[in-house]
């Protein structure tokens, strides 16, 4: 039976709803496909035989948590693709959302194209070499200097470690072609409390080898998913034509406006509809929020015409062990985080990040600033600076549409390594910096007038006098008290700037300070990392950001520690100035931001979880702080009240008598009449006593406790020695922030008595194991430039060389602990020695250099 007289049987009725099922599966099938393809690949590096399977996301640097010199060249990936069927009238893509930082893609043998850039996305049209079964081969490249970024405090990953996705479309579609971006763009033009109108500025193409009427469809939802407005108009494109069609909505009346307390979101959904058929053949959903915002020099940010504190961290994306490799459940997660303590506001530094992200910035209400990776310092490659240019429009481009969105910058700490201007190279420098920040700042405007330019600017005046604030606001990331300087020139350099530039609106884009989780101090001191340290310092800060209305607000450096291959310091190859640990647990630190910045909760928190296993003699009191928003806490010490205390500065800090061994404590507040608790355990474990054979280990040379998070050893802050105790006799206090090798522990190596020439340790006579750490780090490894002029150590000729005697014996001659160039190496050496008179003498006698003790554990055997 042939079609033609199966049609005539069928009634009237049944042959309608024949044709439109044909239709509607017809329809189905037509529209836009994406699936991801991100299982099943092979990868290998550049020059290897042996392909690894892999799947995506998937970085090759894995090797930056455990190397400096982190591999910096090409990996190639490969993947066999079958498809069941290649219609003809289908158009075939490649998307890839980050290739790191360049990519070359050939389908079949054949080039399909290649990106420049390592954190946006790009889509390349396949259609002509797709096959049913196909071989898609990318070469990814993290080593091209004519590609931002080439200096930065982070690890330039490479790999391809966003989602690969196939996507068909019907010969009518969305323009593929728009700089990764959908080809859709969604405005706001009027948004305020009575009215709100939407703008969709859709670019067409025809691929189709005919002439053809279309229909764009606008179809407006509000947050419930109820329909708002439709409408259709008709337009049609020729053989091979791209266009650009225009829609502007009636006005939405009342409409609900987005803010980070109520993120409402309407949804636009823009459809091609062939205007014979009906068919729908293409469409793409947006969500829209209602908002508008402003900055005053004065009175800081304003949102929907209310001044606003913008309250924000700064967020790289690494998380171990995957590196940048994360599942968009991670961008998720991290956004739901930096919510909770209270945040409206993130800077996503320093490049375009995941879509994911973004989603989640507008549906959990974020504002934002995304910014492109150049930093530093402004080279001269040939392509450099399109290159910049090309990366500017694509994030512009890829998330115009997101509503979170407020700021875009293109320029981070840009002079931070340049020459300086006594130097004959600097005019080079200069000029083609101020020459790419206006080509940038020109083209940002053209492309989206509605948004602000910044830039974020190191403790330099020179961004003023060379002409480089020539963005809509002016970002400062501020570290005195920590790099430099002390904690009120914070403040100090904020009321110059804002005296010396009162038209020109402020944001602290960046302040931090970094912090180990083994060292602790009562009293902390810039760069010795304690945790305790970070706290002072961010106590300092941030309500200064609070109460002055001419700061906007700030992001915090940063959310999270995270990995920089090139970094020393305390844990190396960790920017360790993170609010959470890499994996994301809080650090106490966190709940400070949190009690400050959330209102609509009570937060009680002992910050004391990171310091949790205390060292003290028996009696001695030890401070428990506790981070609130409520005005008075309670402090319960395994049952027994210490007291209640006010709070100020949204803490407050007991002064307790552990017992030995674990305590429980419960911080205990009330808000509005209800009960509000916290309870941890703590551990105090008895200062070490010689007597009972105790292992006494010291951190020479430094204020801070150690303890190794591998031996669980505590290693004591040092002291001048007194009668009947321990200590130094003499020298003077060091450190260092280069990183020490082949040990765990660090930091007790990194800071050191130098000049020394005597330790005592009062102890009863017997015979002990007295072991002494040392390093020479009198040749210190090169560091980050990064690092605003921190740990640059002068390199001297000559090792150190002294000999050593413990209770008059001497146990070392013409000692060196860089004996066979081992400068920076951890050195450690036990001795079995008798003392007779109730002291253990430890002697240093210089024979060139000066002598360093950097550790000391004592035990009587
Ligand atoms: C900065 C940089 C940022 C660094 C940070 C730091 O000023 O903009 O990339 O990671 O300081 O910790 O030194
Ligand atoms: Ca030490």
């Amino acid at each position: 039976m042939n079609m033609h007289i199966a049609l005539c049987l069928l009634t009237r009725k049944a042959f309608l709803i024949l044709v439109s099922l044909a239709f509607f599966t017809f329809s189905a099938s037509a529209q836009r496909m994406m699936k991801t393809i991100n299982d099943g690949w092979d990868f290998r590096k550049d020059g290897e035989t042996r392909w690894q399977p892999i799947n995506l996301p998937h970085t090759f640097n894995l090797d930056a948590y455990s190397q400096r010199n982190y591999y910096q060249g090409k990996g190639e990936y490969r993947k066999k693709l079958s498809l069941s069927e290649i219609a003809p009238t289908k158009r075939y893509y490649l998307k890839i959302d980050a290739a790191s930082k360049a990519a070359d893609v050939k389908v079949n043998g054949q080039v399909a194209g290649s990106h420049a850039g390592g954190y946006s996305a790009f889509i390349l049209d396949v259609t002509g070499l797709i096959r049913e079964n196909n071989e898609i081969e990318i070469t990814v490249d993290n080593a091209r200097r004519d590609i931002t970024p080439l200096w930065a405090d982070f690890t330039f990953w490479g790999g391809i470690y966003r989602d690969v996705w196939l996507i068909t479309t019907p010969e009518q579609h969305f323009n593929m072609a728009n700089y990764g971006s959908t080809g859709v763009f969604v405005s706001t033009p009027v948004a305020n409390e009575r009215e709100g109108v939407v703008q969709v500025k859709a670019e067409v193409t025809n691929d189709a080898d005919s002439r053809i009427r279309l229909k764009m469809q606008n179809r407006i939802y509000d947050a419930q998913g109820k329909l708002l407005q439709t409408n259709a108009q008709p337009f049609s494109l020729k053989a091979g034509e791209t266009a650009t069609v225009e829609y502007k909505s009636d006005v939405i009346d009342n409409p609900q406006l987005w803010t980070p307390e109520m993120p409402t979101l309407y949804r636009v959904v823009t459809a091609i509809v062939n205007a014979k058929t009906g068919e729908v053949l293409d469409e793409i959903s947006n969500k829209i929020g209602f908002r508008w915002f402003s900055f005053d020099a004065d009175k800081g940010f304003s949102l929907n015409g209310k001044p606003y504190k913008l309250r924000g961290v700064n967020r790289h994306q690494d998380q171990a062990p995957v590196g940048v490799a994360i599942d968009d459940e991670v961008n998720r997660r991290d956004i739901r985080q930096i919510k909770e303590i209270g945040c409206n506001f993130i800077r996503i530094s320093h490049y375009p990040q995941d879509d994911a992200l973004l989603d989640a910035c507008d549906e959990l209400g974020l504002l934002a600033w995304e910014e492109i990776p150049i930093i530093d310092i402004v080279p001269d490659t040939p392509g450099y600076d399109d290159h910049c240019e090309m990366n500017l429009v694509e994030m512009i481009r890829q998330h115009y549409n997101h509503p979170c969105i407020m700021a875009w910058g293109y320029m981070n700490e840009i002079l931070l390594i340049a020459p300086t201007p006594d130097k004959p190279e600097w005019p080079a420098v200069r000029d083609r910096t101020v020459k790419l920040a206006q080509r940038l700042e020109k083209r940002l405007k053209e492309e989206d007038s509605s948004r602000v330019s910044v830039m974020a600017f190191h403790g330099s005046d020179l961004y003023n006098t060379i002409g480089l604030a020539l963005g809509d606001v002016a970002g400062w990331n501020l570290y005195q008290g920590w790099y430099f300087g002390e904690l009120p020139h914070f403040e100090q350099w904020l009321e110059d700037q804002h005296a010396r530039y009162p038209h020109r609106p402020i944001i602290v884009s960046e302040w931090g300070a970094g912090s180990d989780k083994r060292i602790h101090s009562v009293k902390g001191r810039p760069f010795d990392f304690s945790m305790e340290y970070q706290q002072e310092y961010i106590e300092h800060y941030l309500p200064y950001i609070e109460n002055n209305d001419y700061i906007a607000g700030c992001a915090y450096w940063g959310y999270v520690d995270f990995n920089v291959a090139a970094r020393q310091e305390s844990m190396p190859r960790v920017n360790n100035k993170g609010l959470f640990y890499n994996d994301r647990t809080p650090k106490d630190i966190a709940y400070y931001f949190k009690a400050m910045w959330r209102k609509d909760v009570p937060v009680l928190h002992i910050a004391s979880r990171d310091w949790a296993l205390r060292t003290g003699k028996a009696g001695e009191e030890h401070p428990i702080k506790i981070y609130t928003n409520l005005d008075e806490v309670e402090l319960i010490l395994n049952g027994a009240s210490c007291g209640k205390q006010c709070t100020s500065n949204y803490n407050t800090i007991f002064r307790v008598k552990l017992p030995e061994g674990n305590s429980s404590l419960v911080a205990r507040g009330y808000r509005n009449g209800v009960l509000v608790e916290d309870v941890m355990m703590m551990t105090l474990a008895l200062f070490p006593d010689l007597h009972q054979g105790d292992e006494l280990a010291v951190n020479v040379g430094s204020n801070c406790y150690f303890i190794s998070d591998v031996s669980h050893l505590t290693w004591l802050p040092d002291r001048p020695y007194t009668a009947g105790e321990w200590g130094y006799v003499n020298g003077k206090g060091r450190s260092t922030t280069s990183e020490i090798y082949n040990t765990v522990d660090g930091p007790v190596y990194q800071t050191w008595m130098e000049d020394i020439t005597e330790y005592k340790i009062d102890a009863p006579a017997g015979t002990y194991e007295v072991e002494l750490l040392m390093a020479d780090v009198s040749r210190p490894a090169r560091q980050q430039a990064n690092l605003l002029g921190k740990g640059d150590e002068r390199a001297s000729a000559v090792s150190k060389r002294f000999d050593i005697t413990i209770c008059g014996e001497v146990v070392e001659q013409n000692f060196s602990p860089a004996d066979n160039n081992r400068y920076l190496n951890a050195c450690r050496r036990r001795y079995i020695v008798n003392n007779n008179d109730g002291c253990i003498d430890i002697r240093f006698t210089p024979l060139q250099g000066k002598p360093v003790l950097s550790g000391l554990k004592v035990r009587r055997l």
